[in-house]
């Protein structure tokens, strides 16, 4: 089997926002053999990022999947994702605003790629410390396809972070 790792990042704030987490995560893991949860990071409380600030803050986590790339083409498994964030209650709302679950995927091996669609690595991935941090946990000695280590990326942000709250302005 040829597998590919996988990094998601996920987030909600509205309903209960940890609940929607692992309802994804199980969701995902119905795949069986195809899609493997290999780690994933403690929940992080996050100031909202974006357009909309007068909103709950957000719960985000990131997850390490394995997956079966001779099943799975990342466009394949996005529209699962979006599949599983609309039987968890997600509407079309508007950009950056409240959601009971979001799934992007922030990097798909060393792929990078681009398009209407699907955009990867994430395009605002190294800019966002509620990506970031969780990503650190589990992956410290990641390196983005363009060389960029995760302490280089969190270098050039500025954030604040206690007890797994995480502020970004
Ligand atoms: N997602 C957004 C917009 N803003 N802010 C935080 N803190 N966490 C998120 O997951 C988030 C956000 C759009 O996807
Ligand atoms: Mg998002
Ligand atoms: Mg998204």
């Amino acid at each position: 089997m040829q597998t590919v790792t996988c990094y998601v990042g996920l987030g909600s704030n509205m309903g209960e926002p940890e609940d929607n987490l692992n309802e994804a995560l199980a969701r995902l893991e119905t795949y069986g053999d195809e899609i493997t949860l290999k780690r994933q990071s403690e929940y992080y409380q996050t100031e909202p990022q974006g357009e909309i600030k007068d909103q709950p803050w957000f719960t985000n986590q990131v997850v390490e999947l394995e997956i079966d790339a001779e099943i799975w083409s990342p466009e394949g498994f996005l529209s699962t994702c979006k599949a599983i964030e609309g039987q968890l209650g997600r509407t079309c709302g508007k950009k950056d605003g409240p959601r009971p679950l979001d799934m992007d995927i922030l990097l798909w091996g060393d792929s990078v790629q681009e398009s209407d669609f699907l955009t990867i690595p994430h395009p605002r991935a190294t800019r966002r410390a509620f990506v970031l941090i969780p990503l650190k946990e589990i992956a410290p000695d990641l390196v983005f396809p363009d060389g960029t280590t995760i302490d280089q990326a969190l270098d050039s942000i500025s954030y604040r972070m206690e007890d797994r709250k995480i502020w970004q302005d």
